[in-house]
């Protein structure tokens, strides 16, 4: 067990590589669920086989003044059956005394697929159900429990995460990303059943839309979607944050209806040290909260991240301040 008292922009944990972090607040605590980055020297590619992650551990906080807490390993990828490699960005919710974690890995013939494992603690240890969700595909799971108790889980990621295969409707391994002057892809959503543990009907498309209501075209790679979805609510909107992925954004998007569309907004987060962004947004004793990882632990290595958070503010309007993630550096 590792304690160390977390700082804005500096590394919640230093003794483990983490990434993508999922942070949520139970029982008046911060729980963070991020990706273990393994520690390793093998070939990096677009296919992502450099993050080859095989276990999650969940990390915890009293408040933001009190040392993070790392509960150990919660899950396995030798516990989970359908799993193959690439434990990718997870994350977690709370349901009627059970806590769940929600997570991508390539089953047994490559294809990334998302799975659920439960456990009465939010530190887990989690237990895998033996297959995964029907009709999921490709990564990035983030679940949105709204305030009339339905559950909602947004996923998608290009690339490594497969999400330009399944434009169809099934897994086409030579499909490619829409050209530039087309609609970008959008993430997928869905509901979930009462009991947390499938999909209830096939994944949506999540639409993105610029203020005259036009689709984002995927050549605008300043803002249409590439992965990491999450989704919040803020001011009666629901808020949807992405990674642009080649540009190195996080950005958002808003709406009223939960499955959009979504109307875009801005940038959030500006690049961060390494090639991938991804994120959290949290409400935390009336302060809203940002957590977001980089590679600057390992000095740039790209699968060797670190977890972080930073404050978030709301201008008076409900648009969201862009965040520098380097405030204190000469650019
Ligand atoms: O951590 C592996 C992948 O990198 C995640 O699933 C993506 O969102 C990106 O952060």
């Amino acid at each position: 067990m590792t304690k160390a008292v977390p700082q804005p922009n500096q590394p919640l944990v230093t003794h483990i590589y983490t990434a993508d972090p999922s942070a949520h607040v139970f029982d008046g605590r911060i729980y963070i669920y991020p990706s273990h980055d393994l520690d390793h020297d093998g070939e990096s590619n677009d296919n992502g086989d450099q993050y080859r992650m095989e276990d999650y551990h969940v990390l915890s906080m009293d408040n933001l003044a009190s040392p993070v807490v790392d509960h150990g390993e919660a899950l396995h990828i030798r516990d989970v059956p359908w799993a193959s490699k690439q434990m990718w960005a997870p994350d977690a919710a709370y349901k009627n005394g059970m806590y769940y974690l929600f997570f991508p890995a390539r089953d047994h013939d490559g294809i990334f697929r998302i799975g659920v494992a439960t456990s009465p603690s939010p530190a887990g240890p989690f237990r895998a159900q033996p297959t995964y969700m029907e009709g999921s595909f490709s990564i990035d799971p983030a679940v949105l429990v709204d305030d009339d108790g339905r559950s909602y889980m947004y996923f998608g990621g290009l690339w490594g995460g497969q999400l330009e295969k399944w434009q169809t409707g099934e897994f086409r391994p030579d499909d490619k990303e829409p050209a530039p002057g087309a609609p970008a892809l959008g993430p997928r959503a869905t509901l979930l059943s009462d009991d947390m543990l499938s999909l209830q009907g096939a994944p949506k498309e999540i639409e993105i839309v610029d203020e005259d209501g036009n689709p984002i075209l995927a050549g605008d790679e300043d803002r249409r979607y590439f992965e990491g979805p999450w989704v919040h609510k803020y001011g009666g909107l629901y808020y949807l944050s992405y990674s642009t992925g080649t540009t190195h954004k996080l950005v958002y998007a808003v709406s009223r209806d939960p499955l959009g569309p979504y109307t875009f907004k801005g940038t959030i987060l500006t690049p961060v040290i390494g090639w991938t962004t991804h994120h959290s947004i949290v409400q935390f004793e009336n302060k809203w909260y940002l957590f977001y990882h980089d590679s600057s632990l390992s000095g740039g290595i790209n699968h060797k991240r670190c977890v972080k958070y930073a404050v978030l503010h709301y201008e008076e309007d409900g648009t969201i301040r862009t965040i520098d993630p380097y405030p204190e550096q000469e650019k």
